[in-house]
Protein backbone atom coordinates (compact mmCIF):
# COMPACT_ATOMS: atom_id res chain seq x y z
CA UNK A 1 0.00 0.00 0.00
CA UNK A 2 2.67 2.47 0.90
CA UNK A 3 4.68 1.53 -2.28
CA UNK A 4 1.73 2.24 -4.18
CA UNK A 5 1.05 5.65 -2.72
CA UNK A 6 4.35 6.60 -3.26
CA UNK A 7 4.81 5.59 -6.91
CA UNK A 8 1.50 7.57 -7.68
CA UNK A 9 2.63 10.96 -6.03
CA UNK A 10 6.12 10.67 -7.89
CA UNK A 11 4.52 10.49 -11.80
CA UNK A 12 1.51 13.20 -10.55
CA UNK A 13 4.86 16.06 -9.67
CA UNK A 14 7.28 14.65 -12.32
CA UNK A 15 4.71 15.10 -15.10
CA UNK A 16 5.33 18.83 -15.07
CA UNK A 17 8.28 19.41 -13.33
CA UNK A 18 10.69 21.44 -15.21
CA UNK A 19 13.81 19.63 -16.76
CA UNK A 20 17.33 20.71 -15.96
CA UNK A 21 17.68 22.39 -19.35
CA UNK A 22 15.13 24.79 -18.88
CA UNK A 23 17.23 26.65 -16.10
CA UNK A 24 20.63 29.11 -16.31
CA UNK A 25 23.50 26.94 -17.80
CA UNK A 26 26.06 29.29 -18.06
CA UNK A 27 26.91 33.46 -16.39
CA UNK A 28 28.40 34.94 -19.24
CA UNK A 29 29.35 38.38 -17.61
CA UNK A 30 28.10 39.93 -13.99
CA UNK A 31 28.80 43.57 -14.33
CA UNK A 32 27.21 45.07 -10.88
CA UNK A 33 26.52 48.81 -10.39
CA UNK A 34 28.28 49.93 -6.45
CA UNK A 35 25.10 48.52 -4.07
CA UNK A 36 25.14 47.76 -0.62
CA UNK A 37 24.99 43.74 -1.60
CA UNK A 38 28.25 44.32 -4.11
CA UNK A 39 31.59 42.65 -2.48
CA UNK A 40 29.19 40.61 -0.01
CA UNK A 41 28.45 37.04 -0.41
CA UNK A 42 25.50 37.95 -2.72
CA UNK A 43 27.33 41.00 -5.13
CA UNK A 44 30.51 39.01 -6.22
CA UNK A 45 31.12 36.63 -9.08
CA UNK A 46 30.50 33.34 -6.79
CA UNK A 47 26.67 35.09 -6.25
CA UNK A 48 26.58 35.42 -10.07
CA UNK A 49 26.72 31.44 -10.39
CA UNK A 50 24.39 30.81 -7.46
CA UNK A 51 21.11 31.14 -10.00
CA UNK A 52 22.54 28.50 -12.58
CA UNK A 53 20.17 25.70 -12.53
CA UNK A 54 18.01 26.41 -10.05
CA UNK A 55 15.02 29.47 -9.23
CA UNK A 56 16.28 30.34 -5.56
CA UNK A 57 20.30 31.34 -6.02
CA UNK A 58 20.75 35.47 -5.19
CA UNK A 59 22.70 37.78 -6.81
CA UNK A 60 22.25 41.39 -6.72
CA UNK A 61 22.89 43.85 -9.64
CA UNK A 62 23.18 47.34 -7.50
CA UNK A 63 22.22 50.28 -8.68
CA UNK A 64 21.18 51.65 -11.75
CA UNK A 65 23.12 49.98 -14.66
CA UNK A 66 24.03 47.14 -13.09
CA UNK A 67 24.03 43.71 -15.07
CA UNK A 68 24.43 39.90 -15.93
CA UNK A 69 24.63 38.29 -19.06
CA UNK A 70 23.42 34.40 -19.11
CA UNK A 71 21.70 31.73 -21.26
CA UNK A 72 20.17 28.71 -21.37
CA UNK A 73 21.76 25.65 -22.75
CA UNK A 74 20.09 25.91 -26.05
CA UNK A 75 18.64 28.90 -28.09
CA UNK A 76 15.32 29.92 -26.43
CA UNK A 77 12.93 29.99 -30.15
CA UNK A 78 9.97 32.72 -29.63
CA UNK A 79 6.65 30.49 -29.83
CA UNK A 80 3.49 32.06 -30.13
CA UNK A 81 1.62 29.15 -28.39
CA UNK A 82 3.42 29.48 -25.63
CA UNK A 83 1.37 30.01 -22.82
CA UNK A 84 0.23 33.96 -23.31
CA UNK A 85 3.01 33.71 -25.69
CA UNK A 86 5.90 33.74 -23.01
CA UNK A 87 9.56 31.56 -23.43
CA UNK A 88 10.41 32.42 -19.85
CA UNK A 89 10.10 33.30 -16.20
CA UNK A 90 12.78 35.44 -14.41
CA UNK A 91 12.74 35.35 -10.37
CA UNK A 92 13.62 37.64 -7.86
CA UNK A 93 12.76 38.61 -4.14
CA UNK A 94 10.34 41.75 -4.79
CA UNK A 95 7.77 42.25 -1.94
CA UNK A 96 4.06 43.59 -2.69
CA UNK A 97 5.15 46.89 -2.39
CA UNK A 98 8.82 47.35 -3.53
CA UNK A 99 9.93 46.16 -6.65
CA UNK A 100 13.67 46.72 -7.57
CA UNK A 101 12.41 46.55 -11.77
CA UNK A 102 15.14 45.67 -14.24
CA UNK A 103 15.25 46.33 -18.20
CA UNK A 104 15.34 42.20 -19.91
CA UNK A 105 17.23 42.57 -22.92
CA UNK A 106 17.99 39.49 -25.46
CA UNK A 107 20.52 38.82 -28.43
CA UNK A 108 20.28 36.26 -30.97
CA UNK A 109 23.84 34.29 -31.93
CA UNK A 110 23.72 34.89 -35.51
CA UNK A 111 27.51 34.63 -36.61
CA UNK A 112 27.33 31.05 -34.15
CA UNK A 113 30.39 31.74 -32.24
CA UNK A 114 29.00 31.57 -28.91
CA UNK A 115 29.62 35.05 -27.88
CA UNK A 116 27.38 38.07 -27.07
CA UNK A 117 28.96 39.86 -29.69
CA UNK A 118 25.84 41.34 -31.88
CA UNK A 119 22.96 43.53 -31.22
CA UNK A 120 21.09 43.46 -27.68
CA UNK A 121 17.21 44.36 -28.23
CA UNK A 122 15.18 45.44 -25.25
CA UNK A 123 12.21 43.75 -24.39
CA UNK A 124 9.83 46.89 -24.43
CA UNK A 125 8.09 46.13 -20.68
CA UNK A 126 5.06 48.27 -20.11
CA UNK A 127 6.87 51.95 -18.85
CA UNK A 128 8.88 51.33 -21.91
CA UNK A 129 6.77 54.39 -24.28
CA UNK A 130 5.82 56.40 -21.17
CA UNK A 131 7.44 60.09 -21.19
CA UNK A 132 9.53 59.39 -17.76
CA UNK A 133 11.58 56.60 -19.28
CA UNK A 134 14.60 57.16 -21.25
CA UNK A 135 16.89 54.93 -23.21
CA UNK A 136 20.59 55.57 -23.10
CA UNK A 137 21.49 56.81 -20.00
CA UNK A 138 25.17 56.85 -19.19
CA UNK A 139 25.66 56.51 -15.13
CA UNK A 140 29.23 57.22 -13.95
CA UNK A 141 30.48 55.76 -11.09
CA UNK A 142 33.28 57.37 -8.68
CA UNK A 143 34.70 55.16 -5.77
CA UNK A 144 35.01 57.77 -3.05
CA UNK A 145 36.82 57.23 -0.18
CA UNK A 146 33.34 56.64 2.08
CA UNK A 147 30.48 56.43 -0.62
CA UNK A 148 29.85 56.30 -4.21
CA UNK A 149 29.21 59.37 -6.45
CA UNK A 150 27.28 59.20 -9.40
CA UNK A 151 26.73 61.47 -12.54
CA UNK A 152 24.56 60.68 -15.68
CA UNK A 153 24.39 62.34 -19.19
CA UNK A 154 21.00 63.74 -18.08
CA UNK A 155 22.94 66.48 -15.58
CA UNK A 156 21.85 64.86 -12.82
CA UNK A 157 24.05 63.70 -9.69
CA UNK A 158 23.84 61.81 -6.46
CA UNK A 159 25.65 59.71 -4.08
CA UNK A 160 25.22 56.18 -3.12
CA UNK A 161 26.16 56.01 0.79
CA UNK A 162 26.95 53.08 2.88
CA UNK A 163 23.70 51.95 5.31
CA UNK A 164 23.71 50.69 9.18
CA UNK A 165 23.28 47.31 7.68
CA UNK A 166 26.22 46.72 5.47
CA UNK A 167 29.39 47.99 6.26
CA UNK A 168 31.40 46.68 3.73
CA UNK A 169 32.77 49.39 0.61
CA UNK A 170 29.66 49.40 -2.22
CA UNK A 171 32.23 50.22 -5.03
CA UNK A 172 33.25 46.65 -6.89
CA UNK A 173 36.38 45.79 -5.49
CA UNK A 174 39.01 44.86 -7.65
CA UNK A 175 39.69 41.27 -5.83
CA UNK A 176 36.30 40.18 -7.21
CA UNK A 177 36.47 41.80 -9.91
CA UNK A 178 39.31 42.58 -12.28
CA UNK A 179 38.05 44.24 -15.12
CA UNK A 180 36.33 47.07 -13.22
CA UNK A 181 38.44 50.22 -12.88
CA UNK A 182 39.46 50.88 -8.81
CA UNK A 183 37.96 54.58 -9.36
CA UNK A 184 35.40 55.22 -11.88
CA UNK A 185 33.34 53.19 -14.92
CA UNK A 186 30.32 53.47 -16.55
CA UNK A 187 27.15 51.61 -17.23
CA UNK A 188 24.71 52.67 -19.92
CA UNK A 189 20.95 51.38 -20.19
CA UNK A 190 17.29 52.25 -20.03
CA UNK A 191 15.94 53.62 -17.03
CA UNK A 192 12.08 53.61 -16.15
CA UNK A 193 10.73 56.43 -13.06
CA UNK A 194 11.29 55.52 -9.49
CA UNK A 195 7.89 56.53 -8.36
CA UNK A 196 9.33 56.30 -5.03
CA UNK A 197 6.51 57.06 -2.51
CA UNK A 198 7.23 57.89 1.62
CA UNK A 199 4.00 59.29 2.71
CA UNK A 200 3.10 57.93 6.16
CA UNK A 201 6.66 56.62 7.33
CA UNK A 202 6.76 53.45 4.58
CA UNK A 203 8.49 53.14 1.68
CA UNK A 204 7.59 52.00 -1.46
CA UNK A 205 8.11 51.33 -5.01
CA UNK A 206 4.99 49.42 -6.99
CA UNK A 207 5.84 46.41 -9.56
CA UNK A 208 4.87 47.82 -13.11
CA UNK A 209 2.14 45.72 -15.05
CA UNK A 210 4.84 43.38 -17.37
CA UNK A 211 8.40 43.18 -18.48
CA UNK A 212 10.58 43.95 -15.71
CA UNK A 213 13.04 41.65 -13.42
CA UNK A 214 12.66 41.73 -9.67
CA UNK A 215 9.13 43.16 -10.37
CA UNK A 216 6.59 40.62 -9.09
CA UNK A 217 6.43 37.99 -6.52
CA UNK A 218 6.20 34.23 -7.18
CA UNK A 219 4.20 31.44 -5.69
CA UNK A 220 5.32 28.34 -4.61
CA UNK A 221 4.23 26.47 -8.20
CA UNK A 222 6.22 24.61 -10.72
CA UNK A 223 8.67 27.41 -12.40
CA UNK A 224 8.02 26.29 -15.72
CA UNK A 225 4.16 27.19 -16.21
CA UNK A 226 3.90 31.04 -16.33
CA UNK A 227 2.02 33.69 -14.88
CA UNK A 228 -0.17 36.29 -17.26
CA UNK A 229 2.15 39.35 -17.49
CA UNK A 230 -0.69 40.82 -18.76
CA UNK A 231 -2.97 40.70 -15.39
CA UNK A 232 -1.85 42.40 -12.15
CA UNK A 233 -2.89 39.10 -10.52
CA UNK A 234 -0.83 36.27 -9.61
CA UNK A 235 -1.37 33.03 -11.84
CA UNK A 236 0.63 29.79 -11.72
CA UNK A 237 4.28 30.53 -10.31
CA UNK A 238 4.12 34.23 -10.39
CA UNK A 239 7.46 36.28 -11.32
CA UNK A 240 8.27 38.27 -14.36
CA UNK A 241 7.50 36.44 -17.43
CA UNK A 242 8.80 37.29 -20.60
CA UNK A 243 7.93 37.31 -24.30
CA UNK A 244 10.40 37.51 -27.13
CA UNK A 245 8.24 39.07 -29.30
CA UNK A 246 8.08 42.35 -27.28
CA UNK A 247 11.95 43.08 -28.58
CA UNK A 248 12.72 46.22 -30.00
CA UNK A 249 15.94 47.73 -31.66
CA UNK A 250 17.79 51.13 -30.35
CA UNK A 251 14.65 53.24 -32.22
CA UNK A 252 11.91 51.83 -29.98
CA UNK A 253 10.43 49.59 -33.43
CA UNK A 254 9.74 45.93 -32.57
CA UNK A 255 11.90 43.24 -34.50
CA UNK A 256 10.51 39.94 -35.22
CA UNK A 257 13.50 37.75 -33.78
CA UNK A 258 13.01 33.55 -34.08
CA UNK A 259 15.25 32.53 -31.37
CA UNK A 260 17.17 34.07 -29.42
CA UNK A 261 20.62 33.00 -27.07
CA UNK A 262 21.69 35.29 -24.53
CA UNK A 263 19.74 37.36 -21.72
CA UNK A 264 20.69 40.37 -20.03
CA UNK A 265 18.87 41.32 -16.61
CA UNK A 266 20.21 45.00 -16.07
CA UNK A 267 18.79 47.40 -12.98
CA UNK A 268 16.67 50.30 -14.84
CA UNK A 269 15.90 52.36 -11.79
CA UNK A 270 18.20 55.31 -9.94
CA UNK A 271 16.66 55.19 -6.74
CA UNK A 272 17.14 56.34 -3.33
CA UNK A 273 15.15 56.22 -0.09
CA UNK A 274 16.53 56.67 2.91
CA UNK A 275 14.88 53.34 5.04
CA UNK A 276 16.17 50.94 2.25
CA UNK A 277 18.75 52.29 0.46
CA UNK A 278 19.32 52.30 -3.39
CA UNK A 279 17.29 50.55 -5.13
CA UNK A 280 19.28 47.46 -6.52
CA UNK A 281 17.83 44.59 -8.21
CA UNK A 282 18.55 41.02 -6.61
CA UNK A 283 17.60 37.87 -9.26
CA UNK A 284 17.23 34.46 -7.91
CA UNK A 285 17.33 32.37 -11.24
CA UNK A 286 15.01 31.96 -14.21
CA UNK A 287 13.03 28.98 -16.20
CA UNK A 288 12.37 28.11 -20.07
CA UNK A 289 8.31 27.93 -20.07
CA UNK A 290 6.83 24.48 -21.08
CA UNK A 291 4.47 24.36 -23.88
CA UNK A 292 0.97 24.07 -22.87
CA UNK A 293 -2.00 24.77 -25.33
CA UNK A 294 -4.40 25.00 -22.91
CA UNK A 295 -3.01 27.66 -20.85
CA UNK A 296 -4.41 30.99 -22.21
CA UNK A 297 -6.02 33.93 -20.86
CA UNK A 298 -6.22 37.99 -21.03
CA UNK A 299 -3.80 39.13 -23.73
CA UNK A 300 -4.82 43.12 -24.31
CA UNK A 301 -3.59 45.22 -21.66
CA UNK A 302 -4.00 48.97 -20.50
CA UNK A 303 -0.93 50.97 -18.62
CA UNK A 304 -1.81 54.21 -17.46
CA UNK A 305 1.43 57.07 -16.16
CA UNK A 306 -0.48 58.82 -13.48
CA UNK A 307 -0.11 60.74 -10.56
CA UNK A 308 -1.51 63.84 -10.33
CA UNK A 309 -3.82 64.51 -6.68
CA UNK A 310 -4.96 67.45 -8.37
CA UNK A 311 -5.44 68.83 -12.10
CA UNK A 312 -5.65 72.90 -12.29
CA UNK A 313 -7.04 73.15 -15.62
CA UNK A 314 -10.20 71.52 -17.48
CA UNK A 315 -8.41 68.85 -19.33
CA UNK A 316 -5.18 66.50 -18.80
CA UNK A 317 -3.29 64.77 -21.26
CA UNK A 318 -3.25 61.22 -20.63
CA UNK A 319 -0.63 59.09 -20.94
CA UNK A 320 -2.63 55.85 -21.22
CA UNK A 321 -1.22 52.85 -23.56
CA UNK A 322 -3.01 49.63 -24.79
CA UNK A 323 -1.01 46.52 -25.35
CA UNK A 324 -2.02 43.37 -27.70
CA UNK A 325 0.23 40.48 -26.52
CA UNK A 326 2.99 42.88 -24.99
CA UNK A 327 2.82 45.19 -28.17
CA UNK A 328 1.61 48.39 -28.00
CA UNK A 329 -1.43 48.85 -29.85
CA UNK A 330 -2.55 52.70 -31.13
CA UNK A 331 -5.69 51.71 -32.68
CA UNK A 332 -7.89 51.71 -29.56
CA UNK A 333 -10.85 53.22 -28.41
CA UNK A 334 -11.49 53.78 -24.43
CA UNK A 335 -14.80 54.22 -22.93
CA UNK A 336 -15.33 56.38 -19.44
CA UNK A 337 -16.70 55.92 -16.72
CA UNK A 338 -16.48 58.18 -13.58
CA UNK A 339 -18.66 60.05 -10.49
CA UNK A 340 -17.90 63.23 -11.71
CA UNK A 341 -20.04 64.37 -14.74
CA UNK A 342 -19.38 65.66 -18.08
CA UNK A 343 -15.99 63.88 -18.98
CA UNK A 344 -14.70 62.84 -21.94
CA UNK A 345 -11.82 61.19 -23.22
CA UNK A 346 -10.90 62.21 -26.77
CA UNK A 347 -9.19 60.24 -29.76
CA UNK A 348 -5.39 61.99 -28.62
CA UNK A 349 -6.42 60.68 -25.09
CA UNK A 350 -6.77 63.75 -23.84
CA UNK A 351 -9.70 63.40 -20.66
CA UNK A 352 -12.20 67.09 -20.72
CA UNK A 353 -13.42 67.70 -17.29
CA UNK A 354 -16.98 70.31 -17.46
CA UNK A 355 -16.99 71.38 -14.10
CA UNK A 356 -14.78 71.05 -10.82
CA UNK A 357 -14.56 68.26 -8.04
CA UNK A 358 -13.16 65.05 -7.37
CA UNK A 359 -13.55 62.29 -9.95
CA UNK A 360 -13.38 58.45 -9.52
CA UNK A 361 -12.32 57.65 -13.14
CA UNK A 362 -12.44 53.99 -14.98
CA UNK A 363 -11.16 53.79 -18.25
CA UNK A 364 -11.93 50.61 -20.43
CA UNK A 365 -11.04 49.19 -24.23
CA UNK A 366 -14.30 49.81 -26.30
CA UNK A 367 -13.36 46.29 -27.84
CA UNK A 368 -12.76 44.41 -24.51
CA UNK A 369 -14.17 46.07 -21.54
CA UNK A 370 -12.73 43.48 -19.57
CA UNK A 371 -9.65 45.38 -19.42
CA UNK A 372 -9.46 48.71 -17.54
CA UNK A 373 -7.54 51.00 -15.73
CA UNK A 374 -8.67 53.25 -12.89
CA UNK A 375 -7.46 56.55 -11.65
CA UNK A 376 -9.07 59.32 -8.95
CA UNK A 377 -8.13 63.13 -9.10
CA UNK A 378 -9.78 66.07 -8.17
CA UNK A 379 -10.25 69.05 -11.10
CA UNK A 380 -9.91 71.96 -9.87
CA UNK A 381 -10.52 75.11 -12.35
CA UNK A 382 -13.87 76.82 -11.99
CA UNK A 383 -14.22 79.98 -10.82
CA UNK A 384 -15.08 79.40 -7.37
CA UNK A 385 -12.53 77.44 -6.59
CA UNK A 386 -9.77 79.90 -8.01
CA UNK A 387 -11.27 83.09 -6.63
CA UNK A 388 -9.85 82.40 -2.84
CA UNK A 389 -6.22 80.85 -3.75
CA UNK A 390 -4.03 83.97 -3.19
CA UNK A 391 -4.47 87.00 -1.52
CA UNK A 392 -4.03 90.59 -2.55
CA UNK A 393 0.06 90.42 -2.75
CA UNK A 394 2.69 87.60 -4.51
CA UNK A 395 3.74 84.95 -2.53
CA UNK A 396 6.83 85.05 -0.11
CA UNK A 397 8.62 82.01 1.75
CA UNK A 398 10.58 83.71 4.84
CA UNK A 399 13.22 82.95 5.75
CA UNK A 400 14.89 82.50 2.88
CA UNK A 401 17.45 81.31 3.37
CA UNK A 402 16.18 78.69 5.37
CA UNK A 403 17.74 76.07 7.22
CA UNK A 404 14.32 73.80 8.02
CA UNK A 405 11.11 75.17 9.07
CA UNK A 406 9.67 77.94 6.64
CA UNK A 407 6.24 79.77 5.83
CA UNK A 408 4.76 80.83 2.63
CA UNK A 409 3.02 84.16 2.94
CA UNK A 410 0.30 85.41 0.94
CA UNK A 411 -1.26 81.84 -0.37
CA UNK A 412 -4.43 81.00 1.33
CA UNK A 413 -4.50 77.06 -0.81
CA UNK A 414 -1.90 75.79 -3.53
CA UNK A 415 -0.15 72.91 -4.43
CA UNK A 416 3.67 73.83 -4.22
CA UNK A 417 6.31 71.71 -6.12
CA UNK A 418 9.99 71.60 -5.25
CA UNK A 419 12.55 71.06 -7.91
CA UNK A 420 16.07 71.26 -8.15
CA UNK A 421 18.25 73.52 -10.02
CA UNK A 422 18.26 71.08 -13.09
CA UNK A 423 14.78 71.34 -13.02
CA UNK A 424 14.55 68.14 -11.69
CA UNK A 425 10.87 67.63 -9.38
CA UNK A 426 11.82 66.16 -5.85
CA UNK A 427 8.85 67.04 -4.24
CA UNK A 428 5.21 68.22 -3.31
CA UNK A 429 3.35 69.72 -0.94
CA UNK A 430 -0.38 68.62 -2.44
CA UNK A 431 -2.52 71.04 0.03
CA UNK A 432 -0.57 74.10 1.73
CA UNK A 433 -2.76 76.15 3.45
CA UNK A 434 -2.57 79.94 5.41
CA UNK A 435 0.67 80.22 6.52
CA UNK A 436 1.36 76.31 7.11
CA UNK A 437 4.65 75.88 8.79
CA UNK A 438 6.80 73.44 6.14
CA UNK A 439 9.76 71.11 7.32
CA UNK A 440 12.34 71.91 4.55
CA UNK A 441 15.41 70.13 6.37
CA UNK A 442 15.36 67.21 3.79
CA UNK A 443 16.77 68.96 1.12
CA UNK A 444 20.45 69.35 0.51
CA UNK A 445 21.95 72.81 0.17
CA UNK A 446 21.95 74.77 -2.57
CA UNK A 447 19.21 76.57 -4.48
CA UNK A 448 15.74 75.14 -5.18
CA UNK A 449 12.64 76.68 -7.45
CA UNK A 450 9.56 76.88 -5.37
CA UNK A 451 6.27 76.48 -8.20
CA UNK A 452 3.02 77.38 -6.53
CA UNK A 453 0.09 76.75 -8.07
CA UNK A 454 -3.45 77.36 -7.49
CA UNK A 455 -6.35 76.96 -10.71
CA UNK A 456 -5.80 80.32 -12.54
CA UNK A 457 -1.95 81.20 -11.63
CA UNK A 458 1.50 79.92 -11.33
CA UNK A 459 4.41 81.63 -8.82
CA UNK A 460 8.02 79.90 -9.12
CA UNK A 461 10.07 81.31 -6.38
CA UNK A 462 14.11 80.79 -5.80
CA UNK A 463 14.86 79.45 -2.46
CA UNK A 464 18.20 78.76 -0.70
CA UNK A 465 18.71 75.98 1.37
CA UNK A 466 21.78 76.35 3.85
CA1 LIG B 1 6.68 34.31 -27.56
CA1 LIG C 1 14.83 43.06 -4.73
CA1 LIG D 1 27.65 35.91 -31.48
CA1 LIG E 1 -0.62 38.04 -13.86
Amino acid sequence: MMIRRLFVIILFVSAALPAASQFISEIIEYQPAPGQLINTSFGIPDAANSIIGITNGMVSLGGFGGYIVFRFSEPVVNQTDNPYGIEFTIFGNPMPAWAEPASVWVMPDENNNNLPDETWYELAGSDYFFSTSRTNVEQIYTNLSDSVRWENNFSESGYIRRNSFYKQPYFPDKQYFNTIDEVSYTLTGSQISGNIETSEGIVKCYPRLFGYADNRMRTSNLPNVPDNPYTPQTENCGGDAFDIAWAVDNDGNYVDLESITFIKVQNAISGYSENVGEISTEITGACLVTPNAQLQGETDALVLNFNSDTIYNDYIDLEIFAFENGRLNRNVEFEIESNLNGLTIDSESVLHASHSGKADITLKLIDNPNVSVSLSTYFKFSEQDTSEVFKNSAPVILPNPVTSDAQILNVKQAKIVIYDRYGKQIGNIQKYSDNQTINLSFLAKGLYFLEIVSASEKYCLKLVKL
